[in-house]
Formats: C-alpha cells, structure tokens, sequence
C-alpha cells in the first residue's frame, strides 16, 4: 500500500483530466500512474477489472474506479473555490450524466465515423448539438459558466470532454455560428492554470 493516493490516470483522456482537475484543484498529492490503455499495468487491472482510467486507490485501500467519485471525494477533502456548492447537486449531475450518456455516445462517433458508417460525421456533430451542446451555449449566453458566474463541478466535468469534442474538427469549431459562448467558455477553461497543470506531461525528459 502506498502513503499517497495513487491514481492510475491516462493523459488525454478526459474522464482521467476531469478526475486530475478536481484531485489538483483539492491540493490532493497522488502518486500519479500514467498508463498505456494498450498494455495496461497488472495492479491496475488487480484493483479495477474493468480496466479503465481513471482509478484512484486510497491509502486505506479503498478504491474508486469512476471519475465522477473520483471528483466527489478529492472535493469532499478540499474545494476551495466551491465547486460543489454552485448549484443544486442534482443539477449539475443531471447535466454530467448527458454528458456522460447521450452526448459521449454521439461524441464517439463523430470521432470515429468510419466505425459507425449509418451516419456521415457532419451528422453525428449536428446531433450532439442538438441534444447537449446547444443547451449549453444558450446557458452560457446568460451568464460565464455553466450555473452562473462561478466555475462548478459540472464545468470541469465537462470541459475535456468538449474539447474532444472540438479538437475533431477545429476549423468547424472555431467557425460554427451554432456555439460562440460555448466557445469562448473552453477557452478560458484551457487557459486556466489548472488546465495546463493537469495536461503536464508526466515523467518527460527534459529537451537537451
Ligand atoms: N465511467 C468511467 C469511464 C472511463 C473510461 O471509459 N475511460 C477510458 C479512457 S478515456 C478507458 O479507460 N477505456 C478503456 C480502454 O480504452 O481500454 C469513468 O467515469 O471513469
């Protein structure tokens, strides 16, 4: 067992960079483990069959093996910015679980559509704003964050995985009359310290 947290994370995926956000925002020290997802380490696949990332082992062995409780604990220990208090918790998970749900589906296959031919990629993309990211702009044209002027845990629950979701076609993007609040709103997520925190990339040797 170790004496720190260790979270077994993966860098760009974002369920792995909303767990960090929250794990960093709390000034929670882990022993953080990057793994490949192609050759995942056995003590990951020991604590959490389900293989996975993010899972965060506790030094009393418990273990969490969603991002979401993940978030939950780390802020439960310290949210200095209350995070968890900008809304009514219901809310806010009732607008993760679309993310979560509806929206990462169709997220997947606007990524990857020569998987999933039934639909062109420009129909995937139009769907997921339709149901999600629509409703997310027309909330962030009243005020800068998804509940009001604060960053929450539903901001930075949903943050990388807009991303993602705009890094498939930037161009598009950063075009698209459909979006402007929601894209100003990544904007100034990424440029958040925290973000770039979080993104650093791990045991990299230093350029000579
Ligand atoms: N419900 C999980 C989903 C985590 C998840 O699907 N992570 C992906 C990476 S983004 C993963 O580990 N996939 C396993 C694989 O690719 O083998 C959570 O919220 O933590």
């Amino acid at each position: 067992m170790y004496p720190l947290p260790t979270l077994f994370s993966y860098r760009r995926c974002p369920y792995a960079i909303r767990a960090r956000l929250a794990l960093w925002q709390a000034g929670v020290t882990v022993q953080l483990h990057e793994v490949s997802l192609r050759d995942k380490p056995a003590e990951l696949l020991r604590l959490s069959p389900k293989g996975t990332v993010p899972v965060l082992q506790l030094p009393d062995g418990t273990v969490l093996e969603q991002s979401l409780d993940i978030m939950q604990w780390a802020l439960a220990q310290h949210d200095p910015d209350g995070w968890l208090q900008v809304a009514p918790m219901d809310e806010m998970l009732a607008l993760i679980a679309r993310n979560d749900g509806p929206f990462k589906h169709l997220l997947d296959r606007y990524k990857y559509p020569e998987r999933h031919p039934e639909r062109s990629a420009a129909e995937w993309r139009d769907e997921a704003v339709r149901i999600h990211l629509a409703d997310l702009d027309t909330r962030l044209q009243a005020h800068p964050c998804l509940f009001g002027a604060h960053w929450s845990l539903a901001d930075m629950a949903l943050l990388p995985f807009v991303r993602q979701f705009a890094q498939v076609d930037r161009v598009w993007f950063d075009a698209t009359p459909a979006l402007p609040a929601l894209r100003a709103w990544l904007q100034r997520g990424l440029d958040l310290p925290l973000f770039a925190a979080v993104m650093a990339k791990p045991n990299r040797p230093a350029a000579i």
